[in-house]
């Protein structure tokens, strides 16, 4: 039977469950390599993803959908034997893909970024369909710096993810719409506060495009930041404040038509990310489904255990399973320090 939007949406943010970002782009994981001493080629970037791919306790049980890049779409296993999206498929994972092309310097906005990808997009959409992707992911990047943001770039990035939403449902694609508030970027000094007020700001635009984009809210997941404050920060926040700013942003935000919103982690550690989704499920009724769609806070720990060595593969995935099994018990607001230790 065909999956509607809304079917494959609500599969992707299914209580216990998130979605894994490894859609890193070339440059992004040659860095992620590059601190463990690893040479990002073709090959090991396959074995690194078919090694987390093939970790099947944390596909079947905690991982929805993985957000691939256009290289890992078309990969097989190193046997030959399947696809990397059949092998994700055979744990019941949904195989989602990265579509924009990235974030570039916006002409006439300096030190703001707007992200290029509308281009031609239709047509791979439908190669992507065809190759088995039922969600897609576009990220705009939104920098807090003194007198930026400005409305020009947060209205501009909106409206190409409103375009780019619009264009995933006609191709029967379910849209991941990431309008991602840095902490960690150039300048990073933003108090959490700071961080509530651009968030709500851009939430705000980005649903007003959405809605005259003609957008199905229903078949849409949101990808946000938490409410944080920036890396460099004077002052520090507590888990519980985040968890609550964060909760109280979206619902001032977010329509409940939205089926759920599955976090990005934005450079919290992974501890961090998961006690943060964790507070937010456990203290708050909220409409929508709370889970995870994490890239390093998923990825960090299989990716140091890994190291690049065969012989590694076994800790890795042990490390990934952990971390994914804790994030599922965070989706339904279930994680305790005490079960992070045990398990
Ligand atoms: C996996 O990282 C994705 C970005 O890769 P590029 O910068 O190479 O395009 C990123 O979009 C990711 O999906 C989200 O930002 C969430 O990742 P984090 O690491 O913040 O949880």
């Amino acid at each position: 039977m065909k999956q509607t939007l809304e079917d494959i949406a609500n599969a992707m943010v299914a209580p216990g469950k998130g979605i894994l970002a490894a859609d890193e782009s070339t440059g992004t994981i040659k860095k992620r390599f590059d601190s463990i001493n690893v040479e990002s080629t073709e090959e090991a970037r396959r074995d690194y993803r078919e090694m987390l791919f093939s970790t099947k306790s944390a596909m079947r049980k905690n991982i929805s959908g993985v957000i691939l890049f256009d290289e890992t779409i078309r990969q097989s296993s190193a046997n030959g034997k399947q696809t990397l999206v059949e092998m994700m498929q055979s744990s019941g994972s949904i195989p989602g893909i990265k579509v924009d092309a990235g974030a570039q310097g916006m002409a006439g906005f300096k030190g703001e970024k707007i992200t290029d990808g509308l281009d031609g997009l239709r047509a791979r959409l439908k190669g992507y369909h065809r190759l088995g992707a039922r969600f897609a992911k576009w990220r705009a990047v939104i920098d807090i710096a003194p007198g930026t943001p400005t409305y020009g770039c947060i209205r501009a990035n909106a409206h190409a993810l409103a375009r780019y939403a619009a264009l995933c449902q006609e191709n029967g694609i379910v849209p991941i719409v990431e309008p991602e508030v840095l902490m960690d970027g150039p300048v990073a000094a933003h108090s959490i506060e700071r961080c509530y007020d651009v968030t709500e700001r851009t939430l705000k635009i980005v649903f007003s495009e959405l809605y005259e984009a003609r957008v199905n809210l229903e078949g849409i997941v949101l990808k946000p930041n938490m409410i944080v404050p920036g890396k460099n920060a004077a002052k520090p926040a507590s888990a519980v404040q985040v968890a609550d700013m964060t909760v109280k942003c979206l619902k001032a935000c977010v329509p409940t038509a939205v089926p759920g919103i599955a976090f990005l982690s934005g450079g919290q550690s992974d501890i961090e990310a998961t006690e943060h989704l964790s507070l937010m499920n456990s203290r708050h009724d909220v409409p929508w489904n709370l889970t995870f769609s994490y890239g390093r806070a998923l990825q960090a720990a299989a990716l140091k255990a890994w190291g690049g060595i065969p012989a590694n593969v076994k800790a890795a995935q042990a490390a990934f399973a952990h971390r994914a099994a804790m994030n599922g018990l965070a989706s339904k607001g279930k994680w305790t320090t005490a079960i992070e230790k045990a398990t």
